[in-house]
């Protein structure tokens, strides 16, 4: 496993395989470059680097869709896959699976370095500018421009026990204050009360520009005590370089691109929101006043890089550095509960809303369980896991004759599977997030909702022996027939290869 240390280690990775795209003309950040970025997400085309952008004195860039998918062949999850340490062309069950087995390795701590590149330009005081960093207005609508789309902000409880490090979006207010959403249920929420009670602001650091790993550790669900540094270094088998913060007394990554240190206060709102969203919509009821965080320090290094998330319609980061993480967490969990499961997967065309549990075919005959009873407990491990939960609002329970990160596959196995009256299992009232736009006001105001199994398995319903059999290539012909056709593809005069 390779171990990026550095966004800038990440897009020279990324140039090997020819998925970034340097843009050297000069760009507006007034809703130009997040036009740009949205439709190299939609064409599946490298991600942009933006070099010249309007206003900038100082050589900043901005990284856009550093977690998109790319049309490359064979290499849809090169972005992630390279982030996290693998091949170019990992499949997407590989990621998962790479990111549940680190589960059950034993945490290592970060390693305290006595300064990093991150503390190669420092400004405090009066010197704090936001604003000079070239941070977009990225859609049409967007209550402000948005710093924070894809860092980490790390916290720490006040009796020092637990330091949590997610990411949660923060929105520019002025050159040293930025607006905050901070959802009461998650990680940084719970820290933030703690601190309330006390009476006092909660220290937070913002790490901008991140060595390309660890945004997906920010996206994983984990318990509640744990700390996404020390799992970072679970999964990479060594240790995060961190250097200690200016202002706060936290330790951040000593190759950030850009640290933005301060305090967030209990009293202090703005308005924040509403900003185009990961279920792909930007709904106006999502704009609100949100806490403040006033600004003590920011360090940058030369040339600052800053990663920029494009949020909306399907497939951007919130699909992919939430979902493969969720989708790991959801099989860590189901193997722990002892179900059959073969393993998770987000379906990342969906938006985050269905969630692929595959078993494997014989799951009945190995449990005696009926269908019904099996998606019962599935519902019942995912639904009442806690944080992973909280954006998990539909299951699809599939048996995995089928490719479940295939949504061409997944759409067929739902729809000819799950039984019209009785194939759905209902789960009331359940920990849920508040911005899939079907909820009503009471289920958003409550962070609760119904959740449902769709119970897509059939292999309680059919005698060995009975079972339907896929109609499809690699189902309906002997090996050496398949085998064959493969070999001869391009003599039969096809260009096209599959995947
Ligand atoms: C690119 C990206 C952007 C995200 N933005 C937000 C956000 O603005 N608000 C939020 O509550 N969660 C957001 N998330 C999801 C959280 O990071 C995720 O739920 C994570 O588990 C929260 O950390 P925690 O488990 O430590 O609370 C985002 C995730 C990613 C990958
Ligand atoms: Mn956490």
């Amino acid at each position: 496993m390779k171990h990026l240390r550095s966004l800038r280690e990440f897009i020279a990775e990324l140039e090997k395989v020819g998925d970034i795209q340097s843009i050297d003309k000069q760009v507006d950040w007034n809703l130009e470059l997040g036009a740009i970025a949205r439709r190299s997400y939609e064409l599946r085309a490298p991600a942009p680097l933006f070099t010249h952008i309007t206003g900038d004195q100082d050589g900043f860039r901005v990284l856009a869709a550093p977690g998109g998918l790319s049309a490359i062949p064979n290499m849809t999850y090169a972005r992630i896959a390279l982030a996290l340490g693998l091949p170019a062309n990992a499949k997407g069950a590989d990621i998962v699976t790479s990111l549940a087995d680190a589960r059950t390795r034993a945490p290592i701590p970060p390693r305290v370095l006595p300064t990093g590149p991150c503390k190669q330009n420092i400004m405090r005081g009066d010197d704090i500018d936001l604003l000079r960093f070239p941070t977009p207005l990225v859609h049409d609508g967007d209550g402000g421009r948005y710093i924070q789309t894809y860092g980490l902000n790390i916290a720490r409880t006040p009796d020092g026990a637990w330091t949590n490090w997610s990411i949660n979006r923060m929105m520019l207010v002025d050159r040293n204050r930025l607006a905050c959403l901070i959802p009461p249920p998650q990680h940084l929420g719970i820290i933030k009360a703690q601190w309330e009670k006390r009476g006092e602001p909660m220290p937070i650091a913002v790490a901008l520009g991140v060595e390309p790993a660890l945004p997906y550790v920010g996206g994983m669900p984990l318990p509640e005590g744990a700390d996404e540094s020390h799992y970072l270094g679970a999964y990479f088998g060594e240790p995060l370089d961190v250097v200690r913060a200016e202002t706060v007394d936290l330790l951040v990554p000593a190759t950030a691109e850009i640290v933005i240190e301060g305090h967030v206060s209990h009293t202090d709102n703005y308005e924040e929101g509403p900003m185009g969203e990961y279920p792909g919509y930007l709904d106006r009821r999502s704009g609100l006043p949100r806490p403040v965080l006033h600004v003590s320090a920011v360090t940058y290094r030369d040339n600052a890089i800053l990663p920029v998330a494009v949020a909306g319609a399907p497939v951007e980061e919130d699909h992919t550095g939430w979902g493969m993480p969720h989708a790991a967490e959801m099989t860590h969990v189901l193997r722990q509960a002892n179900l059959p499961v073969a393993a998770c997967w987000g379906v990342l065309e969906s938006a985050n809303h269905w969630w692929v549990v595959a078993v494997k075919p014989d799951w009945h005959e190995r449990t005696g369980l009926s269908s019904q009873d099996l998606a019962q407990r599935v519902g019942e491990a995912v639904f009442g896991a806690g944080k992973l939960a909280f954006g998990i609002p539909k299951l699809l329970l599939i048996e995995d004759d089928i490719d479940i990160a295939d949504p061409r596959q997944v759409i067929w196995a739902f729809a000819s599977r799950a039984h019209p009256e009785h194939g759905e299992v209902h789960f009331a009232n359940e920990p849920q997030n508040i911005l899939p736009v079907y909820l009503d006001s009471h289920e958003q105001l409550s962070y609760h909702a119904t959740k449902v199994v769709y119970n897509c398995l059939i292999a309680d319903r059919f005698a060995a022996g009975e079972r339907p059999v896929p109609s499809d290539f690699a189902h309906s012909w002997p090996t050496d027939i398949q085998e064959k056709v493969l070999a001869n593809w391009s003599t039969y005069g096809y260009s096209i290869q599959g995947t």
